[in-house]
Formats: C-alpha cells, sequence, structure tokens
C-alpha cells in the first residue's frame, strides 16, 4: 500500500488542491465541490482560531446531517481541535454527561436540536459558546480572520467518539487521526472504493459507520456522496431507480424496510456496484430475500467504535450470508476464550479480539476502562462473542457485555435501568433485549413495583425527557421479583427467556 497521508483531512484536502471543482457531496439540489467544501472548512477552523479554540480542544457537533456538518468536521481538524459527535435523539442526561467529561467548549447544533442543549447549559460552565447552522454559522464564519493552514499530525487526537458503557455512563474512546486513517484505507482497498464511485449516504453522521466509514471514504477516494438528512425508504428507492449511485451502506433495519418498499412496487433499482451491511446482524433471510428482489449479494461487516471496521467479507469471492468475513488487510482478528483468554480453534465460540493501527488509543480520561479491554499486546477484546471458520469466515454469535442493539443504535441496559430506578413506584427494574422485526431488537423492563397502582405506559414514558427515545422501553411486565443467583446478582438471561415466554418468575 502507498504511503498514507497522515489525516483524512489531509487527503481531502489534497482532492481540493488537486480538483477543486469536482463534485464532493450532493445534497438537497446543491452541489458542493471539493473547493467549495475546503473553503467552508476553513472558514470554520479560522473562526475556530478566533474563539481561541486550540490544538486538543473538543468541539461538539450536534446536529443534523448536512454539509455544514462535515464543513465544521473537516475545519475542527484543520484547527487541530478534537470533534465529538454527538447523537442528535440524545436528551438532557445523555447531553450533560458528554458535554462535562469532555469538557467541550464550543458546539455546533441545528434549530431543532438547540432547545435541548439550551436545557442543560446552566450546569455545563465550559461550554462558552453555541453555535447554530443557518444565520448563526455564517456570522461566525464572518467574524473570523484568515485561515493559516496546518494539518494534525497522525498521532494528534482526532474525535472523542461516545459510546455506551457497562456503568450506565457513556466513555469517550479516543481515536487519533492515524488510526482513523489506518482503517478507511483498509476499507477503501477491500470494497474497491475509487473516485469515480458515488455513495448514497443516509446513516446519521454523528456514528462510525456514517462518518468514519461512509464520509471519510469519501473523502479518502477523492470521491462524492448524496447526503440525505435521514433515512427514508421511499427516497432511497427512488434513488436506486435513478441508477446515479455506485454504492449504498446501511443498518439492517434500513435494509428490512427497502424490502418492505420493493414488495410494494413493480420497478425494481438495476445493478448497483456494492450494498454494505453492519452494525447489527443481518439475518440471512434478509439477504436472501435481498438477492431474491434486488440481485445482489449485500456485504456484511462488523465494526466497533474504538476501532472502526475490523471484519468484512470478500468484495470478490464468497460472501456468505450469517457471516461477517475476516479482518481487512492489515488488522488481525482472533477468538479467546472468555475466561482461559487462550486463543480458540475453529468453530469454538469465544470472545472476538482485534490488533491493529486502525484501534483506538483508550478511553478520555477512563484509564481504567482502557486497561480492563486493551491488552498492553496491543489485542482489544471487543466484548462480541463469535467463532471463525476453518475457512476464515468469521461469525458473531452473542456478546459477551450487555448491549442491546436496537435499529442499528446501542442501548446499555444499565444506562435506562437507573433512570428507571428513580421513578416513583418501581422498586426493582432489569432491562434486556428482546427480539424485534423491525429493529432488531428492542427494549424491554421487567419492573418490580413497590406502588400497585403502577401503569406499564406511565414506566414507558418515565425515560421521556431523560433518554433518547430508541432507548425507551417498548414493553413493560411487572414482576414479583427478579430471579437471582446466590450472589444477589440478577439473572437476565432467566428475566429475558421470561418476557420472551410472558413469565418471568
Ligand atoms: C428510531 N426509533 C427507534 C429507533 N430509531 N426505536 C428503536 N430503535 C431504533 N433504532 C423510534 C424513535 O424513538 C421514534 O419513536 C420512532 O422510532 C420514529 O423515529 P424516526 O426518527 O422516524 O426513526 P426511524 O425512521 O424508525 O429510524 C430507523 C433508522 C434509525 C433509520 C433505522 O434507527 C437509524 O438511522 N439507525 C442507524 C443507526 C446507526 O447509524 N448506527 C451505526 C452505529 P418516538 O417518537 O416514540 O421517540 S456505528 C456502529 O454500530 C458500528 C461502528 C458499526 O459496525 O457500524
Ligand atoms: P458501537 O459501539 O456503536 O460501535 O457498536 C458496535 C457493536 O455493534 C459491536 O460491538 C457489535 O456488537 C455490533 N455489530 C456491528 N456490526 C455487526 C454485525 N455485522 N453483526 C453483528 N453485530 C454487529
Amino acid at each position: 500500500m502507498a504511503e498514507l497521508p497522515a489525516s483524512v483531512v489531509e487527503a481531502f484536502v489534497g482532492h481540493a488542491k488537486r480538483t477543486p471543482e469536482r463534485t464532493c457531496l450532493l445534497f438537497e439540489g446543491d452541489e458542493w465541490s471539493y473547493g467549495r467544501l475546503l473553503e467552508r472548512a476553513e472558514g470554520f477552523a479560522a473562526a475556530l482560531g478566533r474563539q481561541g479554540i486550540v490544538k486538543g480542544e473538543r468541539v461538539a457537533l450536534f446536529l443534523g446531517n448536512s454539509p455544514d456538518f462535515l464543513a465544521a468536521y473537516l475545519g475542527t481538524h484543520l484547527a487541530g481541535a478534537v470533534i465529538v459527535p454527538v447523537n442528535t435523539a440524545y436528551k438532557r442526561t445523555e447531553l450533560r454527561h458528554i458535554f462535562d467529561d469532555a469538557g467541550i467548549r464550543l458546539c455546533l447544533t441545528d434549530g431543532e436540536r438547540r432547545p435541548e442543549l439550551e436545557g442543560v447549559r446552566e450546569s455545563l460552565p465550559e461550554l462558552e459558546t453555541v453555535v447554530e447552522v443557518g444565520e448563526g454559522m455564517d456570522k461566525f464564519l464572518a467574524e473570523a480572520g484568515p485561515y493559516k493552514r496546518v494539518l494534525p499530525q497522525g498521532d494528534d487526537l482526532a474525535n472523542i467518539a461516545y459510546t455506551s458503557g457497562t456503568t450506565g455512563r457513556s466513555k469517550g474512546a479516543m481515536l487519533l487521526h492515524r488510526n482513523l486513517v489506518a482503517n478507511v484505507a483498509a476499507v477503501c482497498e477491500a470494497w474497491r472504493w475509487e473516485q469515480r464511485d458515488r455513495l448514497l449516504l443516509t446513516l446519521p453522521l454523528f456514528h462510525t459507520h456514517g462518518l468514519t466509514v461512509g464520509a471519510h471514504g469519501t473523502f479518502f477516494t477523492g470521491a462524492s456522496a448524496e447526503l440525505h438528512r435521514r433515512f427514508d425508504a421511499d427516497a432511497v428507492y427512488n434513488v436506486l431507480l435513478v441508477g446515479e449511485t455506485t454504492m449504498f451502506f446501511g443498518v439492517p433495519t434500513m435494509y428490512t424496510r427497502l424490502l418492505r418498499e420493493a414488495r410494494s412496487r413493480d420497478e425494481r433499482p438495476g445493478p448497483l456496484r456494492l450494498y454494505v451491511a453492519g452494525s447489527a446482524p443481518l439475518s440471512p433471510a434478509a439477504f436472501a430475500e435481498f438477492e431474491e428482489l434486488f440481485g445482489e449479494r449485500i456485504l456484511e461487516r462488523y465494526g466497533m467504535t474504538e476501532t472502526g471496521m475490523n471484519l468484512t467479507n470478500p468484495y470478490d469471492g464468497e460472501r456468505r450470508p450469517g457471516t461477517v468475513g475476516g479482518p481487512f488487510s492489515g488488522q488481525e482478528a482472533r477468538v479467546a476464550g472468555v475466561k482461559s483468554r487462550e486463543v480458540l480453534e475453529p468453530e469454538e465460540v469465544g470472545e472476538i479480539e482485534v490488533r491493529g493501527a486502525h484501534v483506538f488509543a483508550g478511553y478520555w480520561r477512563r484509564p481504567d476502562a482502557t486497561e480492563e479491554s486493551l491488552g498492553a499486546d496491543g489485542w482489544f477484546r471487543t466484548g462480541d462473542l463469535g467463532s471463525v471458520s476453518d475457512d476464515g469466515y468469521y461469525t458473531i454469535t452473542g456478546r459477551a457485555k450487555e448491549l442491546i442493539i436496537s435499529g442499528g443504535y446501542n442501548v446499555y441496559p444499565r444506562e435506562v435501568e437507573e433512570v428507571l430506578e428513580s421513578c416513583p413506584g418501581v422498586a426493582e427494574v432489569a432491562v434486556v433485549g428482546l427480539p424485534d422485526e423491525e429493529y432488531g431488537e428492542k427494549v424491554a423492563a421487567a419492573v418490580v413495583r413497590d406502588d400497585p397502582g403502577l401503569e406499564a405506559g406511565k414506566v414507558m414514558d418515565f425515560c421521556r425527557d431523560d433518554l433518547a427515545g430508541y432507548k425507551r422501553p417498548r414493553e413493560v411486565v411487572f414482576v414479583d421479583e427478579l430471579p437471582r443467583n446466590a450472589l444477589g446478582k440478577v439473572q437476565k438471561h432467566l428475566v429475558r427467556e421470561g418476557l420472551v415466554e410472558g413469565e418471568v418468575n
């Protein structure tokens, strides 16, 4: 592989200098060339400089998909500062924690999210500036002076991406520029991503899948992306029918909806170079139906916030349903015994571990959590259970960590339990994931109440102000007691089985 640039923004600047007129983004009828996006990004970098935001300081992006999201992203890196992407569904409790933990000084937001942030602003003394896209951003840029270009070094911190944790408080995964560039280079090579590609990008930009795969791959290769504010099956199907895009990346829920769309229509999209699925398991049934209706075999891959993309089905060669393929070039993977930590034989189920230049630098201000998951030898414990076949295909079979994945969004039960425990009338609560046709899994709660008048609807609604909508329990079942083991620990598998069978005790 040719020598890599130190950062994705460096690759982007290179393309913008060489071919400023080339299309980078298409958004709601507006075309953004590389040159135009660079100018906007440098404007943002200059404005940050004027605000006194220096190298290493944290800037949050709490806004929906738009070219200005990406201009601010690149601009922050051009200023040497660090990006903290924030899920747009987050409510006050989640916002307070992330902004406080990361010590955010400036946040770019939009009109829809600003009220939620303003609601907690008093408790965030470090947050000096909130800029709103639109007129607010134009004014912010207009007041800036000239920008003197300084590109980040590979070892500089690029992003702190918050990912939920077992304690209920999310942890910031520290990704260096060199981690991100190594991963995107491996992804582009594996998936034959080239300048002539056009990605249909409807994933949220605040997560790894949309940002450091979708947007980074585009910037790295000098390709283009048709960016949508959000995923809408009808709109996506129409774009696929037009046939000007060459790739689509989605979470399984998006594919489920595209299949529903296809079943209700007579017209079928023409061939597309590449469909990729990830962030949650794609069922072999969806894989097969997609092949039948769209004539394409979806390429499933496996990633994580801490590492970016780890495993992928091959571009050429067999894309095997129900598996996530093998490691990207230059990266390693293995299956280790959960207790023994010894490397297991093929077909034996253990914890998947990965190693390589793509693996993050640790958790922000959490050396304890870093030490638990990242060995001195560089192997990162993913918390996912799986096995590898004799011919090198990995299958994810479950999770060692207590994680619910709903529509590709992660929900850690502890976080929901902590909020529900303060609901009047709730004595005890255990949150688990149950199978769900639409979202893969849904959040469910088994509740022991000390007020017999407490109703399920009240419990479901209780999180509304504190947690993102997708974390709210979609099912609440009242039980006399929670199943516990001899040590008093709640046995989640029994809770889950009980809820599936309608019986918990
Ligand atoms: C929305 N709702 C959900 C979810 N999303 N409920 C459960 N699970 C969800 N995922 C609820 C909302 O709270 C709302 O309810 C109602 O559905 C409608 O909301 P809307 O915004 O219209 O959502 P949607 O259209 O149903 O969204 C489905 C979606 C979305 C498009 C599949 O969930 C999505 O964009 N998922 C992508 C997530 C993603 O990018 N993950 C990658 C993470 P109410 O009004 O009652 O609140 S990166 C990762 O995992 C690693 C690195 C990897 O490998 O990629
Ligand atoms: P996040 O913490 O948001 O980065 O989510 C990462 C988690 O998503 C992984 O640890 C897996 O549990 C899950 N995941 C990602 N891709 C897949 C996949 N293709 N199949 C099953 N699980 C996946």
